[in-house]
């Protein structure tokens, strides 16, 4: 191993058992390998959270300490819990980012100016209520999203409705993802998306960031609260309105993916949430709210684009969350909490372009899939085509952002 190699903490192990010292056994289900980590080893390695070279995480250490860490850093590689930057544990492939573009670091993403758009994954299900399992979305997307581009090129293919490339022009880097071996629920994982969704937006790049349980997108919005100054808007999708129960103090104990848009709400900065596809609610959702518009079921479908846009205030930046469980289950099989009735692909995509092309968008989550398990290949790629579609109506080139300009182009 090389001090300048980026590393990233791999997914594959559960917590077996945990001491009071804080040493935690730990096994893989997939090896079969079963591991000791002790405090300070675990503290080490959240070092990796956000993928990163040795060199770079232990920067802060006094040099003494260095060596020392460099040599449980090789330990913590040869017991499986790091693993090479962008590469699934035996895949043998060269590191491939979203779309088969480069992998890079935070580091280097923000400080580069040629790209216009940063990919982030999250591997966090932690606030998930029903079934869990989104944590391996961001993976199972890359996997599919390739096919989507023009083998060894980095664009897009072409569209023959739009009569253009997909995405032409857009330059797009992917830092991996942001996880840790041992999920804390409302923990650090969030903590270190928001300080990366800030750096992204403050180097003038938009943050795509693939979930995933619904509450990242809390941390999202604090990291782009953070890098700016401005109000923003959620043009939201989803089958729920993630309103359960009213969120007051602390969001610490109580964020998770069912109530994550009544704590954005609370954000003051937040001017309005818009959502759209819903079909369930429950008891205590705020009417609407003052901030809130709903657009439920099918309505936004059938609804006149001038008056979908009527709701979203032009001088607002705006976040983009897409919630896939807002597609019909026989579109979108493998989300937690499916609902039938709900958009097709290209009814979303449809949608979705017409809103996101005509307003200025300062960020896009997708969130919910579940990345295994039975329906899961042809959910990452329904979810792969509506992030490249929403990327592609969204795209300014950085340059046009940071001056805000309107693009006249499209
Ligand atoms: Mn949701």
């Amino acid at each position: 191993m090389n001090a300048d190699d980026v590393l990233a903490v791999d997914q594959g192990f559960v917590v077996r058992s945990a001491d009071i010292d804080g040493t935690m056994t730990l096994w893989s289900p997939g090896t079969g390998t079963e591991l000791q980590l002790s405090r300070s080893a675990h503290a080490l390695l959240s070092r990796f959270a956000v993928p990163t070279a040795p060199s770079v995480a232990l920067g802060s250490l006094p040099e003494p300490a260095r060596e020392p860490a460099l040599r449980a850093i090789t330990s913590l590689v040869e017991g499986g819990l790091l693993r090479p930057h962008g590469n699934a544990p035996g895949s043998g492939e060269a590191p491939r980012g979203l779309f088969g573009v480069p992998m890079t670091t935070l580091g280097h993403a923000v400080s580069d100016p040629g790209l216009d758009m940063v990919v982030v994954g999250v591997e966090y299900d932690a606030g998930a209520s029903a079934q869990s399992g989104s944590k391996t979305a961001p993976d199972a997307v890359r996997r599919v999203a390739a096919s989507l581009f023009a083998p060894g090129s980095d664009r897009g293919m072409w569209d023959p409705a739009l009569g253009r490339r997909m995405l032409d022009g857009a330059r797009i880097g992917d830092i991996g993802n942001i996880g840790d071996v041992v999920q804390m629920r409302n923990g650090p994982v969030l903590d270190r998306l928001a300080g990366a969704v800030e750096a992204i937006t403050g180097s003038g790049k938009l943050p795509v960031v693939i979930g995933g349980d619904h509450s990242i997108t809390h941390a999202v919005v604090r990291g782009l609260l953070a890098a700016s100054e401005g109000e923003i808007g959620l043009i939201h999708f989803d089958a729920h309105t993630d309103y359960l129960r009213p969120a007051r103090g602390n969001w610490r104990p109580s964020l998770h993916h069912g109530n994550v848009m009544s704590w954005i709400a609370g954000e003051e900065r937040v001017e309005r949430i818009v959502q759209f596809g819903i079909r369930q609610r429950v008891d205590d959702d705020p009417e609407g709210g003052s901030k809130t518009v709903v657009w439920g079921g099918r309505s936004s479908i059938d609804a006149d684009v001038d008056e979908l846009l009527a709701d979203l205030p032009q001088h607002l930046g705006w976040h983009v969350t897409i919630d896939v469980d807002v597609l019909d289950p026989a579109h979108m099989p493998s989300t937690g909490t499916p609902v039938p009735g709900g958009f097709s692909t290209h009814e979303l995509i449809d949608l979705v372009c017409r809103l996101v092309s005509r307003r200025r968008i300062v960020g896009v989550d997708i969130v919910e899939l579940i990345g295994e398990g039975e329906g899961a290949h042809r959910s990452a790629l329904a979810a792969a085509d509506v992030l490249a579609r929403t990327l592609d109506a969204a795209f300014r080139p950085s340059a046009e952002r940071q001056s805000g300009t309107e693009s006249s182009s499209r």
